[in-house]
C-alpha cells in the first residue's frame, strides 16, 4: 500500500492503518495489486469494440502495428474510445435526470413526492412556453411540464430546449458547427452507432458527434437534472454544514447515503425524521438517527437540508472503516463495488437500491417512485435495528471535521448580490450584472468552475485545493460542484473566514456580498448552474461567453461523466483545464485537435496539466489575455 499519494490528507494514514489492523483490503491494496497499468490502454490505442480485436496499435507512430485488422490506425482508435467515454457519461447524468423526471411525473399534493419550489416550477413552464403557466393548478403544470421533459429525451425532431439560454452569439456558433444537440437519447444512440466497427473512421468527426453528445448533457441532461431537482425539492440557499469523517457520530445510528440521485436520498431523510423511528433507534441504544453524505448525493443535500458531507470518492471505504456506520445506502454512480465485501468486516449493512446498479453481495431493496417512502422507511428501519450490532472495539472516527457553507444556486447567488447593490431600492434587480461589474473593473480576475473527482494519479484533494488556493490568491473567484466541492469543504474554503486567504480585491468582494470566495454550487448534474450563470454573465455584457475570463477545470477527474462535461463546457465557450491526461496521446493528431485546433471552430479548447501550480499560470495568462482582448 502507497501512503505517499495520501500524504495531503488528513485522515487517510490513520484510516488505512486502521484497516490494515482490521484486516480490510482497500482501493490502494487493490491499486498495488495492479502493478504497472497498461501503457497501449493509457495511450488510448488498444481496441476492442470487435471480436477481430482486440488491437492495439502503436502509441509511438513508425514502432510497431500502425493500424488494427480492420485498418484503423491510431487516430480512429483514439477519438472512438474517447466518443465512447462521452456517451457512457452523458447517458449516467441524463438518465439520472429521466428519474427526478418521473418523480415529478408522481407527484402530488397528497404523497411524499411535492412540488417544493412552485415559483420555479411557474418559471421553467413558462420558459418552455407552456400556456397559463402561471395560473394553471400546480400539479396538473407539473405533470404537464415532466411529460415535456422526458420528449427531451426521445422527441424525434428538433434540439434541446434550454439551448436558448445561451446569448445568440453561441447558439449561432453551434449552428454553424452543427453541435446543437438534437434528443438526448438520440445523440448517444447516434455516438455508438457512429463508433461502431465499420462506421465513423474520420477522426475530427467523430470528436464533433463527441462534442454534441456532450452538449446533450450539459444543456439537456444535467440542465434538466438540476432544474427539476430543484422544483421538486427546493432550489438551494446558503446554508451551514458540516465536513470530513468527523461528522459520523458514536452515539448515533449513523446512515450513510451514497451516490447520485436526490429521489432515494430525500425519502431516507424524511424517513430518518419520524418520531417512531427515532424513538426505536432510542430503545436500541442510540442518541437519534445522523445522516451523512457521499460524493454527489450528499452534495444535494447538503445542498437543501444541510446535511453533513462524510466525505469524497476516495472516503467511501474510510467510511464504512470507522466501524460506526449501521448502512450505506446507494443509488447510482460512483460507488465501489468493493464496498458489500468491505462491510462485511464489521457490522455495516450494505443496501443498493437501484436495478441500474445492484451490486451484489449483501441486500437489494428496489426503490421505486410509487413506493418511495415505504422503501425508505425499511432501510431506516434496517439501519436502526443493527445498532446493536455495533462492535464498540472496532469503532474509531477521526476527530476531523470543518464547518462549511453551502447552497449557492444560481438564484441565491443572485439574491445575495441584490442585498448588497440594491439595499437601498425596493424592486429587487435580479440580475448578475453586479458580478460582472467586478470582473470588468478588475476587482476580480476571472472566474473558475472547478470540478470532478478523485484519481489516485493526483494526490487526494491536494490537485483540487492547491488550484483553488492559488487561483483566490490571485483574485479569481471560484466556484465547485462534486467531489471538488467536498475537498474545498473539508480544506476550510467554504467559509467566510476563508476571505482572508484571498487576493485583495476579492476579499473586499466576499466582504461586500458576505460570500465565500469559493461556492459550492451542488453535485455534478449541477455544473448546468455554473452554464447557466456564465451565460447569464455573457448575455448581460451582450457577447459570446467564450470572450469572458472564465475558465473550467478538473485537476483529478476519473470518470467517463467527466470526459462529458469537459466536452459541453468546452462546447459552450470555455477552456478547459484538465490535471489528468485522458487517454488520447497515441494520436498525436487528436491531441492536437483538442489542444489546439478546436479553438478554430469552438471558440475554446482543452489543456492537459497535471502540475496544479503550472496549471494556475497558465489559467491566469489566459484569463489576462481574455481581459486585453475585451480591453478590461
Ligand atoms: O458525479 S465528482 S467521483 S461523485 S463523477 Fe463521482 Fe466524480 Fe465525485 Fe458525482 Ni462527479
Ligand atoms: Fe481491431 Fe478494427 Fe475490430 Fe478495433 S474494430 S478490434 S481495430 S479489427
Amino acid at each position: 500500500m502507497s501512503n505517499e499519494i495520501l500524504n495531503y490528507d488528513k485522515v487517510a494514514e490513520a484510516s488505512l492503518a486502521k484497516a490494515q489492523r482490521d484486516g480490510a483490503e482497500t482501493m490502494w491494496d487493490r491499486r498495488a495489486a495492479q502493478k504497472t497499468q497498461c501503457g497501449f490502454g493509457e495511450a488510448g490505442v488498444c481496441c476492442r469494440i470487435c471480436a477481430m480485436g482486440p488491437c492495439r496499435v502503436s502509441p509511438v507512430p513508425g514502432k510497431g502495428a500502425e493500424r488494427g485488422i480492420c485498418g484503423a490506425n491510431a487516430d480512429t482508435i483514439v477519438a472512438r474510445n474517447f466518443a465512447r467515454m462521452v456517451a457512457g457519461g452523458t447517458s449516467a447524468h441524463s438518465d439520472h435526470a429521466r428519474d427526478i423526471v418521473h418523480a415529478m411525473h408522481h407527484s402530488s399534493a397528497e404523497g411524499p413526492f411535492k412540488i417544493r419550489d412552485e415559483a420555479k416550477l411557474r418559471r421553467i413552464a413558462a420558459e418552455w412556453e407552456i400556456a397559463d403557466a402561471d395560473t394553471k393548478e400546480t400539479y396538473a403544470l407539473a405533470h404537464e411540464l415532466s411529460a415535456m421533459a422526458l420528449e427531451e429525451f426521445g422527441k424525434p425532431f428538433g434540439t434541446q430546449r434550454f439551448l436558448k439560454r445561451a446569448p445568440q452569439a453561441r447558439q449561432d456558433v453551434w449552428a454553424r458547427e452543427d453541435i446543437a444537440p438534437r434528443a438526448i437519447d438520440m445523440e448517444v444512440t447516434t455516438l455508438m452507432h457512429s463508433t461502431h466497427m465499420g462506421c465513423a473512421a474520420d477522426y475530427e468527426s467523430l470528436f464533433r458527434r463527441g462534442m454534441r453528445t456532450g452538449m446533450s448533457d450539459g444543456w439537456g441532461g444535467s440542465m434538466i437534472g438540476t432544474e427539476f431537482s430543484d422544483i421538486m425539492y427546493g432550489t438551494p440557499t446558503a446554508r451551514a454544514s458540516s465536513s470530513n469523517l468527523g461528522v459520523i457520530d458514536a452515539e448515533m445510528v449513523n446512515i450513510l447515503i451514497h451516490g447520485h440521485d436526490p429521489n432515494l436520498a430525500e425519502m431516507v431523510v424524511l424517513a430518518a425524521q419520524n418520531p417512531e423511528m427515532v424513538e426505536l433507534a432510542k430503545a436500541k441504544g442510540a442518541k437519534g438517527i445522523n445522516i451523512v453524505g457521499m460524493c454527489c448525493t450528499g452534495n444535494e443535500m447538503t445542498m437543501r437540508h444541510g446535511i453533513k458531507i462524510a466525505g469524497n470518492f476516495y472516503q467511501q471505504e474510510m467510511c464504512i472503516i470507522t466501524g460506526a456506520i449501521e448502512a450505506v445506502v446507494v443509488d447510482v454512480q460512483c460507488i465501489f463495488p468493493a464496498l458489500p465485501e468491505l462491510a462485511k468486516t464489521y457490522h455495516t449493512r450494505f443496501i443498493s437500491t437501484s436495478e441500474k446498479a445492484k451490486i451484489s453481495g449483501d441486500l437489494f431493496l428496489k426503490f421505486s417512485e410509487e413506493t418511495g417512502l415505504d422503501n425508505a422507511n425499511e432501510i431506516v428501519k434496517l439501519a436502526v435495528e443493527n445498532f446493536p450490532n455495533r462492535d464498540a472495539a472496532k469503532v474509531e472516527i477521526p476527530d476531523i471535521k470543518q464547518d462549511t457553507m453551502v447552497g449557492y444556486s444560481v438564484e441565491e447567488i443572485i439574491n445575495h448580490l441584490d442585498a448588497v447593490v440594491n439595499s437601498q431600492l425596493e424592486d429587487k434587480l435580479g440580475t448578475v450584472k453586479p458580478l460582472t461589474d467586478v470582473i470588468y473593473a478588475g476587482v476580480i480576475r476571472g472566474a473558475a468552475g472547478v470540478v470532478g473527482c478523485n484519481n489516485p494519479k493526483q494526490q487526494h484533494d491536494y490537485a483540487h485545493i492547491t488550484v483553488m488556493e492559488e487561483l483566490i490568491k490571485r483574485d479569481v473567484i471560484c466556484v465547485v460542484t462534486g467531489c471538488a466541492a467536498q475537498a474545498a469543504a473539508k480544506a476550510g474554503l467554504l467559509t467566510l473566514e476563508a476571505k482572508e486567504r484571498c487576493g485583495r480585491g476579492l476579499l473586499e468582494v466576499c466582504e461586500r456580498v458576505n460570500i465565500p470566495p469559493v461556492l459550492h454550487m451542488g453535485s455534478c448534474v449541477d455544473i448546468s448552474r455554473i452554464l447557466h450563470i456564465v451565460n447569464l454573465c455573457a448575455d448581460v455584457r451582450g457577447i459570446d461567453p467564450a470572450l469572458l475570463p472564465v475558465v473550467g477545470i478538473a485537476p483529478e477527474w476519473m470518470s467517463e461523466k467527466a470526459v462529458s462535461i469537459a466536452n459541453y463546457v468546452v462546447g459552450s465557450g470555455i477552456n478547459t483545464y484538465l490535471g489528468v491526461i485522458p487517454q488520447v496521446l497515441g494520436s498525436p493528431n487528436f491531441t492536437k485537435l483538442l489542444t489546439e485546433d478546436c479553438q478554430e471552430f469552438i471558440g475554446a479548447h482543452f489543456v492537459f496539466e497535471k502540475d496544479p501550480i503550472v496549471m494556475v499560470d497558465k489559467i491566469m495568462e489566459d484569463m489576462e489575455a481574455k481581459r486585453t482582448a475585451l480591453g478590461i
